[in-house]
């Protein structure tokens, strides 16, 4: 007898999968700020989700951030970028896979692009290595939006300076922040499907505002495919 596969539509892979929502910018370009007004929105949409942030995320992950961070090392720019996907590996396996899996949004404070923007374009690692750790750690798991707050390096830089103490990349200078935002510029242009670029540098309600008119226009496109 042939079994017939049953499928329960209210149930099919696509839409019981999470989506997975990431926030890119360079220094100081408000996205931590901005990640509270991407919790509201989901909380109003009554939508289950999970914050996080990288490097971090895990426990493991968290302790990994430690050190990379740590302004008491020096840390090689080849440990540094198997730092980060290290960090990721853990990550993925641990928590963002597992929250997909189970239809809850997850919303991360930096994922790969980061890496090509600092690693790749502002150190200057050969970005097809990039690549194949990306490839590598996370098969075929892309963020599904990104939101990249973009903002002059000054503007930037002078918001980061009245905050906390900087960590170890933050101590970089300004000409390696340029680089970190042409990182990103270019990654948008390359995934103008998945990459939305939000002008930073307003007041943050005007930043709220267009970081919720995003959110609003990429339901709208999801729940037209589902239709
Ligand atoms: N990193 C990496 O190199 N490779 C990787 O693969 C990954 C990460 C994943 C940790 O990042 C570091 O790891 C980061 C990149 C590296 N190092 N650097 N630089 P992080 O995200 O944990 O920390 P951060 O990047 O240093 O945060 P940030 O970018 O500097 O801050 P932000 O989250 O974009 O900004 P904010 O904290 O929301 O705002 C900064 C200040 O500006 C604060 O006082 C706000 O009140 C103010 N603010 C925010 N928005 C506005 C507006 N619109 N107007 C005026 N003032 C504002």
């Amino acid at each position: 007898m042939n079994a017939k596969k049953i499928t329960n539509p209210s149930l099919s892979s696509h839409q019981a999968r999470g989506r997975f929502i990431t926030l890119e910018g360079s220094e100081g370009a408000g996205k931590s700020t901005q990640l509270e007004a991407v919790k509201a929105w989901l909380e109003a949409h009554q939508i289950p989700h999970q914050i996080t942030r990288e490097p971090g995320g895990t426990p493991l992950s968290e302790a990994i951030r430690e050190l990379v961070l740590d302004p008491q090392y020096q840390v090689q720019a080849d440990t540094e970028l198997l730092l980060m996907f290290a960090a990721r590996a853990q990550h993925i396996h641990e928590s963002i896979m597992p929250q997909l899996q189970s239809g809850v949004w997850v919303v991360s404070d930096r994922f790969t692009d980061s890496t090509y923007a600092y690693q790749g374009m502002a150190r200057g690692f050969d970005l097809e290595r990039i690549e194949y750790l990306e490839q590598w750690v996370q098969q075929d798991l892309q963020p599904d939006l990104t939101l990249l707050y973009d903002v002059p390096v000054n503007i930037g830089l002078k918001r980061a300076s009245m905050r906390s103490a900087s960590d170890r990349i933050e101590q970089e200078s300004k000409a390696f922040f340029d680089r970190v935002r042409q990182g990103y510029l270019m990654r948008a242009k390359q995934h103008p499907d998945r990459v939305r670029i939000i002008d930073a540098s307003p007041s943050v309600e005007l930043v709220t505002e267009q970081t919720t008119h995003t959110l609003d226009q990429y339901l709208g496109s999801i729940q037209h495919v589902e239709r």
